[in-house]
């Protein structure tokens, strides 16, 4: 062992560790990819083993009109939690970068506002975001960043986010719908949108505020989901949740190679159940009302 390094891992094959063991909750999917919950992974030696490689992680968050008002919970808490140790860029995606807060960020971390046009309908705001994210990654981020999360910038992080969440494909569990049956989730019913979930199919309900991975493979899911989204707009159709629908129906043909427990994407309006063990990310309570108008 290294002096001076604490702890050494010594894992017997024949016993499962521990420290790594879950009972209580799925945390592999069918396909054999992660779920992570908290007591799934050691953040030590996934430190040791990513923080050699000197990655930078970016992190997209639109805070469009009055949203502008979340950006300095979410960097602040972002800089307290999020990839703690590790190089981040942030980009927030806005129609006003005077009113994005120059927060202060440890060193190595980045804060760059990307100017984009306010669109006049929420769901106009909420569809562009894939387009928008899109073409950033092909002009900017694919230069800058290995790894990329799309965040909602409406949720504070409340406990560290680390290497245990990078991925290939990475989605998070909606936190409604993680304990119930699938003929429940709200995935898009309509034959005719090409978010169509058929009942009988679907894997888990994704969450739309939470999605990420290496930024190739955000470049094409994002590219898909726009797609889908304009040919849905030239059907005159809306689907239900609209780029959350989409990105349900892209992750049940091309599964996610890691994919996040409620605890990275929860809400706390909900009680939180025994699973739930450490909340790392999670809404904050808004007048709808007030902020939607
Ligand atoms: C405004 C009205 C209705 C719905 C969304 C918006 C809105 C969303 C907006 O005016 N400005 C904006 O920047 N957004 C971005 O889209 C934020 O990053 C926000 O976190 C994200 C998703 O919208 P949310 O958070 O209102 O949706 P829920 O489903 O998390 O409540
Ligand atoms: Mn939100």
């Amino acid at each position: 062992a290294m002096a001076g390094r604490g702890k050494v891992h010594y894992l017997p094959y024949y016993l499962p560790c521990p420290e790594i063991l879950r009972q209580d909750v799925l945390t592999v999917t069918p396909w054999l990819a992660p779920i992570v919950w908290e007591g799934t992974f050691d953040p030590e030696v996934l430190d040791s083993a990513y923080r050699p490689l000197n990655l930078t992680i970016g992190v997209t968050a639109f805070a469009v009109g009055k949203y502008t008002r979340f950006v300095r919970r979410f960097l602040e808490s972002a800089e307290q939690h999020f990839l703690r140790g590790y190089r981040v860029n942030y980009y927030i995606f806005t129609d006003s970068p005077r009113s994005i807060p120059r927060a202060r960020l440890r060193p190595g971390r980045r804060l760059l506002t990307v100017p984009i046009r306010k669109y006049s309908s929420w769901q106009e705001i909420s569809m562009r975001r894939m387009e928008a994210i899109n073409r950033h990654v092909a002009e900017v981020s694919r230069r800058e960043v290995r790894y990329l999360f799309c965040l909602d910038v409406d949720m504070v992080f409340h406990n560290p986010w680390g290497p245990e969440t990078l991925g290939d494909t990475v989605a998070a569990i909606h936190p409604g719908y993680f304990d119930v049956p699938r003929e429940q989730f709200p995935y898009e019913r309509r034959s005719s949108s090409a978010a169509y979930i058929p009942e009988g199919e679907g894997d888990f309900y994704y969450g739309g505020a939470v999605f990420g991975g290496s930024v190739e493979k955000v470049y094409e899911f994002t590219k898909t989901c726009h797609m889908t989204i304009l040919a849905d707009k030239a059907n005159g159709i809306m689907a239900a949740w609209q780029e959350e629908s989409h990105l349900n129906r892209h992750f049940l043909s091309h599964k996610p190679s890691k994919v996040l427990s409620p605890e990275y994407i929860w809400d706390d309006r909900k009680p939180k159940p025994p699973e739930i063990r450490l909340v790392r990310f999670s809404t904050v309570d808004k007048d709808y009302k007030e902020i939607r108008n």
